[in-house]
C-alpha cells in the first residue's frame, strides 16, 4: 500500500517531489485545495481541513530555505488547542527564512477518498503535500497517537521505515512520549527531548546551513549535523543489543558524532519566550475552547506516577507581569473570553494569588472568564476559585487526591489528608459551589481493593460534609478514575503494572460500594474506562524498538484513532503482540505487568531527562516503604539530580512586581 501511495503523492506533488536534493532547494508547491475542495461535502465536518483560522500564516514557499510542517497526530478538534505546536509553529514563522504549516490527523472517511483519488497528506495552511516538506515535526503528548503518525506518514507517501527514506522531509518527535521514542525509532529520523522553543530554532538553522552548501553528504550528513544539537537523538546512531531473556544488555551509539547520552534541552527564562504571542482560534468546535497561558513549567512537587512532572523540572515560572502581558495581547489578538492559567499545578505559582486577584480586578465587568486548572487540595484553591469565578457561575471545581487510602498516597507521595480533602470541599459548597469532581487512580504499585473501596467511603463523606456545608442536599460529586500507567523517567519506572481484569474487578466493586448506600450513592457520579487501553499505553510507554513491529501490524490491520474509544480495539493489539513478540521471547505482559530490577537496562536509559538514575531508584524504594519527600520548591534540595545536569535551579517568586495596569488602546 505505502508503495503504491508513494507514486501517487510524488505525481502530486509534481517535479519537486522525484528530483532528489535539488528539491530542497527551490521550487514551487502548488496547493492542494482545488483537488480537496470537491471532496469536502463528502465527509464529517469539513471544516477542519480548510485552515485560515485567525492568526494562521502562510508564507511564501520559495520566498523561505526551510520548511516545516508541524503535527499534532490526532483529530483537528484535539490537536489545534496544542500549546507545544502553536508555540513551534509561531516561532518558525517568526523567522524571514523558514515556514511551519500545519497538520492533523485525518478521519478515515477523508483517508479513503484522498487515497482513492491520488492526494496525499496535506497541511491545513498553505494544503501543500507535506512530503514536500524539509521537516514534519509530531507532537507526542500521549503515546496512543502512535498508529496515527503511521497513517499520515504512509497518506504522505513518506517511508515508514526511516532507513529507507532518500529525500522525503526529515520526521521528528518531540513532546512528553518523546522521552522514549523506542517502540516508534523505526519510523523516526530524529526525537528532540524536553522544550521544544531553543532546539527547532537551531534545527531550522542547521538544515539551512546544510541546504545552502548543496546538501553536502545527503541525509546521512545531515543526521550526523543534527545528531550534535544538543536535546537532538538520532535512533539509528544507536545499536541496541539485547539479552537471552529478552531484557537489553546495552545501547551504544554506533556513529562518531552520536553523543553516548542525549540530554534533554530547558528553557531556563520563559519570560523571554512569551509564545504563543497569537493564539490560534479554532473554526470548529474542539476540546479547549479557551486561551491558554502557560503561568510556569515544571513541577517539584515529586507525585511519583507523573512523569510530565519528573520530566519538565526544575520549576520555572514565568513574572507576574509577562503573565499579564500575555493575556492582554492574546485576548486582543483572539477575541476569546475564557482564558485558563496553564501549568501542571497552577496554584503553586508563588505569586498566585496576585496574579489571580489582579486579572479578576482587570477583568471585572467584562465578559471575560478566567480559570485555573484546580488540582491542588486545600481552602487556598477554593479562594482563589471563588475570585475567578467572581463574573460567572460556581458549576465545578477539581480536586485530584489520586489515592484513596492514605496509604497509597504515602505511597505515590500526594501529600493530602482525608480531613484536609473534607473542609476543602466543605469550604467549596459552603462557597456555593455545586459539583466537585474527584479525579483518582487505580491499578497503584502495592495497591489493594481496601485502598480501592476507600475512594468509595471519601465520596460518601464528601456528600454528607457538602450537604451540611450548603445547608441544602442538591449538592453532586464525580468520582473520575482512570487506570495507573508505569512510565519511563519517574521512580515507577521499575513498577509491575497491574493487570486490566484486577483494575476493572476492583472498578467494579468500588461502583457497588458507592452505591451500596442508596441515599448518598445518588449524589455521586462515577467515570472510568475500561482497563484495557491502559495496559497498551504501558506496551507503548516502556516498550523498546522491538515493540515498532507491533505497532506497524497494528496500523495494517486497521489500527489508528487509538485514543478514541469507538477506534480502539484491544484485541488487535494483543493479537498482532501474539504474532510479532514470541520471536523475540517477550509477550506484552513481559512488556506491563512485569517489575523491572535495579540493574536492568531500560530502553531510555541512555536519554536524560536530567533526574539521577540512582535517585529515582531510592525514591522507589522510599515509595516501597511509604515514605513520603517534600516539595523541593519550598525545602531543601534532596537531589534528584536536574538542577546540577541542567545547569539551573528552580526559578521562582516572589518578585514584588505588581501587574501592569492596561494603557488605553
Ligand atoms: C491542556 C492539556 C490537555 C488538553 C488539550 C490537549 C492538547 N491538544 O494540547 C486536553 C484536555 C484535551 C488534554 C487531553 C489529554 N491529555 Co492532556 N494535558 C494538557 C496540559 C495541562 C497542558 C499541555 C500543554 O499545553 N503544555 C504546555 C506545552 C508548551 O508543552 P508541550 O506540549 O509539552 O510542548 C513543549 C515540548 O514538549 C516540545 N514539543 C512538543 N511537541 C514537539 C514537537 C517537536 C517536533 C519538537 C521539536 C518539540 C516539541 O516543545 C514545546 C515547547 O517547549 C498537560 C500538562 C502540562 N502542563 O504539560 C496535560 C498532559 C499533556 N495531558 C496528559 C494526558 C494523559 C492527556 C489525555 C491522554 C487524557 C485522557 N486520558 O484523555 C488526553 C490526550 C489527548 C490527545 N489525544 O492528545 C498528560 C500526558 C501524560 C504522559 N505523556 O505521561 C499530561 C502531561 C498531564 C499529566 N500530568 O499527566 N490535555
Ligand atoms: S535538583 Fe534539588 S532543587 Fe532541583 S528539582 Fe531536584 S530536588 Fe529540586
Amino acid at each position: 500500500m505505502a508503495g503504491t501511495l508513494a507514486t501517487f503523492v510524488r505525481q502530486v506533488g509534481g517535479a519537486g517531489l522525484s528530483v532528489g536534493v535539488t528539491r530542497l532547494m527551490a521550487m514551487s508547491v502548488e496547493s492542494l485545495f482545488p483537488r480537496l475542495e470537491p471532496l469536502l461535502p463528502r465527509v464529517g465536518k469539513p471544516i477542519q481541513y480548510v485552515g485560515g483560522e485567525l492568526n494562521s500564516t502562510v508564507k511564501d514557499w520559495d520566498a523561505v530555505a526551510v520548511r516545516w510542517a508541524l503535527m499534532y497526530p490526532d483529530a483537528y478538534e484535539v490537536g489545534l488547542p496544542n500549546q507545544g505546536i502553536q508555540i513551534l509553529y509561531e516561532l518558525i514563522n517568526e523567522r524571514p527564512d523558514a515556514l511551519a504549516e500545519r497538520t492533523y490527523s485525518i478521519w478515515p472517511d477523508l483517508d479513503a477518498l484522498l487515497r482513492e483519488h491520488g492526494i496525499g497528506q496535506f497541511t491545513v495552511d498553505g494544503h501543500r503535500p507535506v512530503a514536500a516538506f524539509d521537516l514534519l515535526g509530531v507532537s507526542f503528548a500521549t503515546e496512543l497517537g502512535y498508529t496515527n503518525l503511521l497513517a499520515a506518514l504512509d497518506l504522505a507517501g513518506i517511508p515508514l521505515d526511516a532507513g529507507s527514506r532518500t529525500t522525503e522531509p526529515l520526521v521528528l518527535a518531540g513532546g512528553h512520549a518523546a522521552f522514549n521514542p523506542e517502540p516508534v525509532a523505526d519510523f523516526l529520523d530524529l526525537a528532540v527531548l524536553g522544550d521544544g522553543e531553543e532546539a527547532v530554532l537551531e534545527i531550522t538553522d542547521v538544515v539551512r546551513d546544510w541546504k545552502a552548501a548543496g546538501a553536502p553528504g545527503g541525509r546521512p550528513e545531515i543526521l550526523a549535523r543534527l545528531a550534535r544539537v544538543s536535546g537532538v537523538y538520532v535512533p539509528r546512531f544507536y545499536d541496541v543489543d539485547y539479552l537471552p531473556d529478552g531484557r537489553i544488555r546495552r545501547v551504544v551509539p554506533n556513529h562518531p558524532r552520536a553523543p553516548y547520552r542525549v540530554v534533554k534541552r530547558t528553557v531556563t527564562d520563559l519570560d523571554a519566550w512569551p509564545y504563543p504571542k497569537h493564539p490560534l482560534v479554532p473554526l470548529a468546535e474542539t476540546v479547549h475552547e479557551r486561551m491558554s497561558v502557560e503561568i510556569f513549567r515544571g513541577c517539584t512537587r515529586g507525585c511519583r506516577f507523573c512523569q510530565a512532572g519528573m520530566i519538565t523540572r526544575p520549576v520555572r515560572e514565568r513574572s507576574i507581569t509577562t503573565i499579564g502581558e500575555m493575556v492582554e495581547a492574546g485576548l486582543a489578538s483572539t477575541g476569546f473570553e475564557e482564558v485558563g492559567l496553564l501549568s501542571l499545578s497552577s496554584a503553586d505559582h508563588s505569586e498566585i494569588a496576585e496574579i489571580v486577584t489582579g486579572l479578576a480586578d482587570r477583568y471585572d465587568g467584562t465578559n471575560t472568564s478566567l480559570s485555573l486548572p484546580s488540582t491542588r487540595v486545600d481552602a487556598f484553591n477554593v479562594t482563589l476559585a471563588n475570585e475567578l469565578s467572581r463574573n460567572g457561575r460556581r458549576s465545578g471545581l477539581t480536586f485530584a487526591p489520586e489515592g484513596g487510602s492514605e496509604r497509597i498516597r504515602r505511597v505515590i507521595n500526594k501529600m493530602v489528608s482525608a480531613d484536609d480533602l473534607i473542609r476543602t470541599v466543605a469550604t467549596a459548597y459552603a462557597n456555593g459551589w455545586r459539583q466537585v469532581k474527584l479525579y483518582f487512580m487505580c491499578g497503584l504499585p502495592t495497591e489493594t481493593d481496601e485502598d480501592v473501596l476507600e475512594i468509595a467511603r471519601m465520596a460518601h463523606d464528601v456528600i454528607r460534609a457538602g450537604r451540611v456545608a450548603a445547608g441544602h442536599k442538591d449538592v453532586r460529586c464525580t468520582v473520575s478514575i482512570g487506570a495507573f500507567v508505569p512510565k519511563p523517567h519517574t521512580p515507577f519506572q521499575w513498577a509491575a503494572q497491574c493487570d486490566w481484569p484486577t483494575v476493572d474487578a476492583r472498578l467494579a466493586k468500588l461502583r457497588a460500594a458507592i452505591n451500596a448506600d442508596r441515599k448518598l450513592g445518588r449524589s455521586v457520579g462515577v467515570r472510568y474506562h475500561d482497563g484495557r487501553p491502559s495496559i497498551v499505553e504501558g506496551l507503548l510507554s516502556r516498550g523498546d524498538r522491538r515493540v515498532g513491529a507491533v505497532i506497524r501490524r497494528v496500523w495494517e490491520d486497521g489500527g489508528r484513532f487509538d485514543g478514541w474509544s469507538e477506534h480502539f480495539s484491544y484485541e488487535r493489539w494483543e493479537r498482532a503482540c501474539a504474532e510479532v513478540l514470541p520471536e523475540h521471547g517477550v509477550s506484552l505482559d513481559w512488556y506491563t505487568t512485569r517489575e523491572r530490577g535495579e540493574n536492568e537496562v531500560l530502553p531510555w536509559d541512555h536519554l536524560d531527562s536530567g533526574l539521577d538514575r540512582e535517585w529515582l531508584w531510592q525514591d522507589w524504594q522510599e515509595s516501597l516503604a511509604e515514605t513520603e519527600v517534600e516539595d523541593c520548591r519550598w525545602t531543601p534540595c534532596f537531589d534528584c539530580g536536574v538542577c546540577p545536569t541542567m545547569g539551573t535551579e528552580i526559578q521562582i517568586g516572589p518578585t514584588g512586581r505588581t501587574l501592569l495596569p492596561l494603557t488605553p488602546r
